[in-house]
């Protein structure tokens, strides 16, 4: 299973490089891949095995984290009575809204292990083309903080980290387009 030792921390390589997309079939390596990121947010969200192994909380998590240089993400939460559970591959942003948003305290990311502060200004909507481990093509809306996880995992496929949208001069600067989420 995965722990925290096999995610990498802010100045590892991985996280800085671009990925490739992958080919179908997947390769049952992959598939399996996909299947242990998904495992470690549903263990990392029980409270017991948490503490167990010393996990840290996540609801998404982006190949590059354990040094896998594929464009696959995998997300796992709840928010307002709806279960997004996505393992995406080749996900790509095809259109999003001119209005932006930010969570309001802020983000974190597993990669990171010190808090940054700031607002980390991003799309208040997407939509993301992807396909999923069988290969079917899904295009898929997201508002709200689940377009903001989905914005956050995507960016680790293209070695963009969180703190890179926040302002440098003005942490907490909100620009006049942007809305609060919470
Ligand atoms: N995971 C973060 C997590 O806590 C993602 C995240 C997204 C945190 C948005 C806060 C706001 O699950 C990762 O860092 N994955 O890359
Ligand atoms: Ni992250």
């Amino acid at each position: 299973m995965l722990l925290m030792k096999d995610i990498v921390r802010d100045g590892h390589p991985a996280l800085r490089k671009k990925t490739e997309e992958v080919d179908f079939p997947l390769a049952e390596e992959d598939k399996k891949l996909l299947e242990e990121m998904k495992t470690f947010l549903i263990n990392s969200q029980d409270e017991e095995i948490a503490e167990k192994y010393n996990l840290r909380g996540g609801v998404g998590i982006a190949a590059p984290q354990i040094n896998v240089n594929k464009q696959f993400i995998v997300v796992h939460f709840e928010y307002e009575d709806i279960l997004y559970s996505y393992q995406l591959i080749n996900p790509k942003i095809i259109s999003h809204s001119v209005e932006m948003a930010y969570l309001q305290g802020g983000e974190g990311c597993l990669s990171v292990d010190e808090e940054i502060e700031g607002n980390v200004v991003r799309y208040a909507r997407i939509t993301v083309r992807a396909f999923d481990i069988d290969g079917n093509k899904l295009k898929l809306r997201f508002r709200g903080y689940p377009a903001i996880v989905l914005q956050h995992e995507i960016d680790h496929l293209h070695g963009i980290m969180f703190y890179n949208h926040i302002n440098k001069d003005n942490p907490f600067h909100i620009p006049e387009n942007a809305k609060a989420i919470e």
